[in-house]
């Protein structure tokens, strides 16, 4: 798929015409095994071309015999501290109001699970939730009690927008005036990153982190930082994450449906297919609705599939280190 088309994932149109193409799920679903990867040993996964700089840092963890959980957070940090990313941490787009809200989400193999939302001015938005679910009794906090905390915490502060965004921001505002009479959502363009990483003790966890659909609503929330939509863990059956338009993702629970389908005995990919086959039975008009989910299970086995083609991820091992197109159910 071209380029532009891959940036413009998250490009969605109106709900509105019946999609006559839609597959009804076939129970039990199909066990189709091709484009699946099974690996032996340590394992790390992650969402689009920038996994590929946060698998190695994962990897510096998972090599030396390190916890799955301290692998994903160092993963995601190498993609939020990356100023040339706008879908991600310091470099992301702001929403319609000009701030920069960063979501993001940790999971380990005992369950724990951290998240923080709508948090802005704070470098590490993952570490931030690694230390909520550490530090405190909660899951998850979001606005400002979430940067009071990061602040008591010693995070650092960013200023966002970082200048060449805020230029962006100013343009776009002044092109799209009507977009501020009507409470529309604008989608453009948005990569997240879904990190997925197994330990050589057998143990997997996964990060989450984004910062969201750009130009969307003040306070909007997608699925990136929602334990069970953006990112699940069950060191039992595997982990799986989640990119693409949240709120389609939310709808289904969409990474607690993959794994729960890998738990009744679907592959990763297929388990991926079928959580897509829902979102795509659940959506009347498909047009540009993108979304991809990533999964392993607790034996290596790797599967990806999104709506419409062009979702890739990057995968390393102690043999590879590569991006891999996922499989989809229809092209743009
Ligand atoms: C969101 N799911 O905020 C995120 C965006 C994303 O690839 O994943 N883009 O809805």
């Amino acid at each position: 798929m071209e380029d532009h088309k891959r940036r413009n994932f998250l490009k969605l149109g109106l709900i509105g015409a019946v999609v006559g193409a839609i597959q009804p799920l076939k129970a039990g679903g199909l066990f189709t095994q091709s484009f699946e990867t099974k690996i032996d040993g340590p394992l790390v996964v992650s969402t689009w071309n920038h996994g590929l700089a946060a698998n190695s840092a994962a990897w510096e963890i998972l090599s030396k015999g390190g916890k799955a959980l301290d692998a994903v957070e160092k993963g995601v940090r190498v993609t939020e501290a990356d100023v040339t990313n706008r879908s991600v941490g310091i470099g992301g787009m702001p929403d319609r109001d000009g701030h920069v809200t960063l979501d993001a989400c940790i999971m380990d193999e005992e369950s724990r699970c951290g998240a923080v939302g709508f948090l802005e001015g704070i470098d590490h938005p993952i570490s931030v939730a690694r230390a909520i679910m550490e530090k405190t009794q909660h899951v998850m906090l979001v606005g400002s009690g979430a940067k009071k905390f990061a602040l008591e915490q010693g995070f650092g502060q960013i200023k966002t927008p970082i200048p060449p965004v805020k230029e962006e921001y100013k343009k776009w505002k002044k092109e799209n005036q009507d977009l501020f009479k009507k409470p529309e959502i604008n989608h453009e363009n948005h990569d997240t990153i879904g990190l997925l990483a197994l330990d050589i003790h057998g143990n997997l966890s996964g990060a989450c982190t984004t910062s969201g659909w750009a130009y969307k609503l003040h306070g909007r929330l997608g699925d990136s930082p929602i334990i069970g939509a953006g990112l699940f863990v069950d060191n039992e059956i595997g982990a799986a994450c989640a990119t693409g338009l949240g709120e389609a993702i939310i709808r289904i629970a969409g990474s607690h449906t993959v794994v729960e389908l890998m738990r009744h005995g679907h592959s990763p990919m297929d388990a991926c297919r079928l959580a897509v086959e829902r979102i795509i039975s659940k959506h009347k008009d498909l047009t540009n609705l993108q979304c991809g989910f990533l999964a392993i299970d607790k034996n290596g086995n790797v599967g990806a599939y999104s709506v419409y083609n062009g979702f890739n991820y990057a995968l390393k091992t102690n043999k590879e280190e590569k991006l891999v197109d996922a499989p989809f159910n229809r092209s743009w």
